[in-house]
């Protein structure tokens, strides 16, 4: 099964707790983006983020690929305190291969990739020919705010960081 993984922090060393998810992944990765620094979206005063979009593929269910993410939140000391709030480590689900659900515990494609710069931007880096249900990303893209689109900053791969 191919998925698409955006993940997420702004708080304490955001470039190591991104590198816990490329480790997790290691081997099953497709392609990966940069990473990049995002302004914080839905809850605007927090620190700023940084952000990833990994492809993988994995021989576990889709309810397992949502426990192996929650397993590296937990790992990262996560506390859910604010909906958009402040987070060591964000591990969502963009998109499945040939699935779809509406089951709460697992809602793809992600309800809010569309409307988010930081996950389509890297994304798009990943893989160029990307379509989110039909629609190529570079015209979802174009429906977004162009200035919430240039704030998303590459910094460059993990390897490098
Ligand atoms: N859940 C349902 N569908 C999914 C899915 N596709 N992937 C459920 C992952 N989880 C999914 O998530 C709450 C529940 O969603 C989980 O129990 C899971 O079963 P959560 O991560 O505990 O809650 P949350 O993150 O506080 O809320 P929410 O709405 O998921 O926040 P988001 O959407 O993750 O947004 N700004 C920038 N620049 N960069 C960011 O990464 N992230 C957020 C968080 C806000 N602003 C941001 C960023
Ligand atoms: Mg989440």
């Amino acid at each position: 099964m191919r998925a698409v993984l955006s993940i997420g922090s702004n708080m304490d060393d955001r470039v190591a707790l991104l590198r816990s998810v490329f480790d997790e992944f290691a081997g099953q990765i497709v392609a990966a983006s940069p990473v990049y620094a995002t302004p914080p979206w839905g809850v605007e005063n927090q620190d700023e983020f940084l952000n990833a979009v990994l492809i993988v593929e994995v021989e576990e269910t889709p309810l397992g690929l949502l426990r192996r993410g929650q397993r590296l939140e937990a790992a990262a000391e996560r506390k859910r305190i604010q909906k958009w709030g402040p987070r060591t480590l964000d591990v969502d689900i963009v998109d499945i291969s040939s699935f779809t659900s509406t089951d709460p515990r697992l809602v793809v494609p992600h309800p809010y990739a569309r409307e988010r710069a930081f996950v389509l931007v890297p994304w798009l880096a990943a893989d160029p020919d990307a379509t989110l249900a039909g629609t190529p990303l570079d015209t979802l893209i174009a429906d977004l705010d162009p200035e919430e689109v240039a704030a998303i900053r590459p910094l460059g791969p993990i390897e490098e960081l």
